[in-house]
């Protein structure tokens, strides 16, 4: 018997779900994994399930963890190597991983995620504005930072971690609208999605039912 649940929305829309998914497996962790489809916001199940009504959801060996970014605090107890030794470097990658967790707002309300769509370069363009065009100037630039001081190729350094879980998503969405990014910044895309549980995610997703696809976000890819 698994040692709990992790609770997830919609693979292909749920870039949260992704970020605590990708810590629990990255950690190892025993759980069962439960899906909800999301219905576009407040999805009845997700309310009555989880504590803020929110995925992704982790209950393990007794603890309650919500909210990605205590998901991955919480899986960095059990495998410490998904932060950086070094105190420095893990202040480094926390602090990022914090500002993508409370920022990036234009960024995320003007490019959804959804895993494995190409999006119409006509709706890119007709989608684009400033404030999240500079939302990837800022992301690129801290992607160079943090690889450069880690050694990449992850931002974790040789192997991906909790910092990696935070970004990848974004990672996924400069990938489906097609937007324009550094080499540095494309490199780490690639890397991200080579990544075996990036892979598996998006296999998931792709594996999902078709009636959990939702209109109000497929259309607005072109
Ligand atoms: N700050 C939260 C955000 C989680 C979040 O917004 N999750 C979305 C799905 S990506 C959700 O559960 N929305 C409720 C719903 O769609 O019913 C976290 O880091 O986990």
């Amino acid at each position: 018997m698994a040692d709990g649940t992790l609770f997830i929305g919609t693979r292909r829309y749920s870039s949260w779900s992704l970020r605590g998914w990708l810590a629990v497996q990255m950690a190892g962790l025993d759980v069962e994994i439960t899906t909800f489809p999301l219905a576009g916001g407040a999805t009845p199940e997700v309310k009555a399930r989880t504590p803020a009504g929110f995925v992704p959801y982790l209950e393990h060996q007794g603890a309650r963890i919500w909210d990605s970014l205590s998901i991955g605090e919480y899986c960095a107890e059990f495998a410490p190597g998904l932060w950086p030794e070094d105190r420095i470097l893990r202040a480094l990658l926390r602090s990022a991983s914090a500002e993508m967790h409370s920022g990036f707002l234009p960024l995320r309300r003007t490019y959804p995620t959804i895993m494995g769509a190409v999006a119409s370069p006509q709706a890119r363009d007709a989608a684009a504005n400033d404030e999240a065009t500079a939302d990837i100037a800022r992301i690129c630039a801290l992607w160079a930072e943090l690889l450069v001081a880690t050694g990449g190729p992850y931002l974790n350094g040789a192997e991906a971690g909790i910092a990696d879980a935070m970004f990848a998503p974004v990672a996924t969405r400069i990938r489906t609208w097609g937007l324009d990014a550094t080499d540095v910044a494309q490199g780490y895309i690639a890397a991200i999605h080579d990544h075996p549980l990036v892979k598996r995610w998006f296999a998931e997703a792709e594996a999902e039912p078709a009636d959990w696809r939702r209109e109000h976000y497929e259309t607005r890819l072109g």
